[in-house]
């Protein structure tokens, strides 16, 4: 039995790949040294992976920003506007990634369930053709320099063109698979034994009967075209839609996730079996979490498969590429000890799956010792601490109509037609990030750190007031990431010291770690909320990340269904939006940008899902009086097939993002009939580019034609956290203007 594994985190133990990029963009490194420091990055993976007890080290996974962004450029699918550029050059591929002076970046969106974004491939107007074959030189690299010979990685065709956009996808596929031969002749030529192709959209509702077939055509050409190197076509993410046809493709081997299945993946296997002459690389060991695996019921479910796979012919590997987990468990300094015994990060799981292989090959005798550290922590008070495991249904779910509430508001805030406000975040300047951070070390006193966190507060409830903003926020200066602030207040969470995962390009998160039973001990958001609400008449809005979002940014306890932790996310922050309102804050807002990335991919399965995520929402903001206003907001994807559910939230006011659906969602609203309040953002805060009057009043006027002048709010994207205190500003102010013209309009038209 061999192991391999499908990706490794490209950020670096200590995020050197992040500073490194960063760098290179603020100009402080030549591209030279850019590629070589780059480079030893790669190769240091490389190694490390090999020194692990890895047979199957994959190359072509390390990525300068994005790997479907890589694949795209590689076969010339590059964004018109940006096609009179040097197309090989590294400056247009960053263009495409981050816009530049005059042309506006490719859109990004989330990677399956993953809080991983990638660059979406635009076809239009683009002409597949092999610009360069980087597989093959990454091939070559590892193998001249590491003595590595690497399995190439790569996103396969049908999954590429499947996220893409433009029209002529199919004509683009046709057109993509003599290319997708060529590359993997030349790596054939140079002795690449194993090619592994990317296809998760197979498990995906995509991949329905009409699909497997124009896949069956399309993998008979690329298997036609090819010697003795070996192809792995590589499923993750769930079980594959259709197996039994997908066990028919020519191919060499495939890869089924075994974890994140529901159980689905063994019983196909069952089922339908596996061909004699097909080699199954199975996922076994966890690639989305960041738990130790319990190597022992590991090895049981190994011994199922080996029920129908002979050893020769299997393959151990995590379930997904390992991008989606922190590097090294092993550098945590914060943690409970019991905690951090229990963790498994990228590194770790590949010990773990070397483990296995030799326990597997007999030359490991026992693995009981290494179960301790998980075992020991299921067993703790940490993960079992508290009465709340309660009846949840015992705690209301709605609120009086929509229609008695909104009556209720009116009266209490008396909001102008269009009321202005924003979504929650204004800039994180140096000076507000250098400051938490000598907090957390010590160096800055409680009192000293209260001081400044109250005194950027009340610097912009003045801006507000000035610019004239109707409804009002405090900035949340005091949080780095919205769910990690709730990950370090809530009890049953905690916040690693290192553990840092991609999100997109440079950036990245530290997503929480939910270990044990989540409740509410004391108020997280009070203190800052009411000392900005004590310093204006104009109402605060309290913030709040919602239950489900909390959920879908952290790293979950493995060892009850994730429903039951939803739960009790909606208690703690139901316990949150009571504590809020009963010290006077008249407006609460429970954002749930995550709420999409938690939709299954089956569509059947989708409905409970949104039925438990509704349920949450509402439990935590049903317990309010009718005249508080509870709003909510969203961003990162597409909401168009979603707006019933969003509906069903029953928030009083929603905000969601537009710009990058590029007015898809305001479609949406002709044929869909909503009443209650509602902010399609009328500017992207993504850009630094600071838009006109006219383009406002434009993107107002044009959600007045679908919606009411008394429901619609104007509000940017999403929070300024990212831009700069000059710009948001300038955005600001005329954002307020271009509301006050079109609120003239709209009162003189009744
Ligand atoms: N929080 C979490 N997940 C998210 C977002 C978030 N996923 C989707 C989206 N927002 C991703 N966007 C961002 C935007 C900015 C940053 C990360 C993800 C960011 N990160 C800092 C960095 O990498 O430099 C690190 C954090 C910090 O030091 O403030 O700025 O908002 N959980
Ligand atoms: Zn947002």
């Amino acid at each position: 039995m061999r192991n391999s594994n499908l990706g490794y985190p490209r950020i670096g133990e200590k995020r050197e790949w992040k500073k490194l990029l960063e760098a290179f963009w603020k100009g402080d490194l030549t591209e030279r040294e850019f590629h070589l420091d780059m480079k030893k990055i790669r190769l240091s993976h490389l190694v490390k992976q090999r020194e692990a007890g890895i047979d199957l080290v994959p190359v072509g996974d390390f990525s300068y920003y994005d790997h479907v962004l890589d694949t795209a450029v590689m076969f010339g699918l590059i964004p018109e506007r940006f096609r009179d550029q040097d197309q090989s050059s590294l400056q247009t591929y960053f263009s495409i990634a981050r816009g530049s002076k005059d042309k506006v970046a490719s859109e990004m969106t989330k990677w399956f369930n993953t809080n991983y974004h990638y660059i979406v491939p635009e076809l239009d107007g683009t002409e597949p053709r092999l610009i360069h074959n980087r597989l093959l030189e990454l091939f070559k690299e590892a193998k001249d320099e590491a003595g590595i010979t690497g399995k190439p990685v790569l996103v396969g065709p049908l999954t590429l063109t499947a996220l893409s956009k433009g029209e002529k996808k199919e004509e683009i596929l046709e057109k993509l698979v003599p290319l997708y031969v060529q590359v993997f002749k030349e790596l054939e030529e140079e002795g690449a034994e194993w090619i592994q192709i990317d296809e998760p959209i197979f498990v995906t509702s995509a991949a329905d009967a009409a699909f497997m077939k124009k896949t069956k055509k399309i993998y008979e050409t690329i298997k036609k075209g090819l010697g003795s190197t070996k192809l792995l076509l590589q499923t993750y993410f769930e079980c594959p839609e259709q197996y039994e046809e997908l066990i028919q493709l020519p191919v060499d081997g495939i890869g089924l996730d075994f974890v994140h299945d529901s159980g689905k993946t063994l019983e196909h296997l069952n089922a339908f079996g596996f061909p004699k002459d097909m080699v199954l690389a199975a996922g076994v060991i966890d690639g989305r979490n960041i738990w130790k695996a319990e190597l022992q019921k590991t090895v049981k479910l190994v011994n199922r498969i080996l029920e129908k796979v002979g050893r020769d012919r299997l393959i151990l590997q995590p379930s997904c590429s390992l991008i989606h987990v922190p590097v090294t468990a092993g550098s945590e300094v914060n943690l409970h000890p019991l905690v951090k015994s229990a963790l498994a990060f990228a590194d770790e799981k590949l010990q773990e799956i070397t483990l296995l292989t030799k326990f597997m090959n007999f030359e490991e005798e026992t693995l009981s010792a290494y179960d301790q550290g998980i075992s020991e922590l299921a067993a703790s008070d940490l993960r079992n601490r508290h009465s709340v495991h309660a009846s949840f249904d015992e705690y209301s779910t709605d609120r009086v109509s929509a229609a008695q509430r909104k009556e209720a508001q009116q009266r209490k805030f008396s909001l102008p037609v269009l009321p202005t406000t924003t979504i929650g975040s204004f800039p994180q300047t140096n000076e507000v990030r250098a400051a938490r951070l000598k907090y957390k070390k010590g160096t800055l006193s409680d009192s000293d750190y209260s001081q400044f966190i109250e005194g950027e507060i009340k610097k912009w409830i003045d801006i507000q007031e000035t610019l004239g903003l109707d409804v009002l926020v405090h900035g949340e200066f005091e949080r780095t990431d919205m769910v990690e602030y709730f990950g370090e207040k809530l009890k049953g969470m905690a916040i690693t010291s290192n553990g840092w995962v991609q999100s997109y390009g440079s950036r990245c998160v530290r997503p929480p770690v939910i270990y044990g039973d989540v409740f509410f001990e004391e108020p997280v958001t009070l203190k800052e909320t009411l000392f900005a609400q004590r310093l204006t008449d104009k109402p605060v809005k309290g913030m709040l990340t919602g239950p489900v979002t909390i959920l879908n940014w952290s790293f979950v306890r493995s060892d009850v269904p994730r429903a039951a932790v939803l739960n009790q996310l909606s208690l703690a922050i139901r316990a949150e939006v009571e504590a809020l309102e009963n010290a006077g804050i008249g407006m609460i807002q429970v954002d749930e940008p995550a709420l999409r990335e938690g939709l299954p991919f089956k569509e059947k399965m989708r409905e409970q899902y949104l039925e438990e995520a509704v349920k949450a929402f509402k439990r935590s903001t049903a317990s309010v009086k009718p005249e508080t206003q509870i709003h909510t907001h969203m961003c990162y994807s597409s909401f168009e097939d979603m707006i019933e559910a969003i509906d069903a939230l029953d928030a009083d006011v929603i905000s969601i993002e537009t710009s990058r659906s590029h007015g898809e969602l305001i479609h949406s609203f002709e044929t869909y009939s909503y009443s209650k309040g509602i902010g399609l953002g009328v500017y992207d805060i993504h850009s630094p580019r600071i838009p006109s009057e006219t383009e406002m009043i434009r993107n107002i006027e044009r959600a007045l034609q679908v919606l009411d002048a008394g429901q619609f709010w104007v509000n940017p994207d999403c929070g300024l956290k990212t831009r700069g205190e000059k710009e948001a500003v300038e955005a600001l102010k005329i954002m307020v203007r271009a509301a006050k013209i079109c609120r003239e309009k709209a009162v003189q038209e009744t």
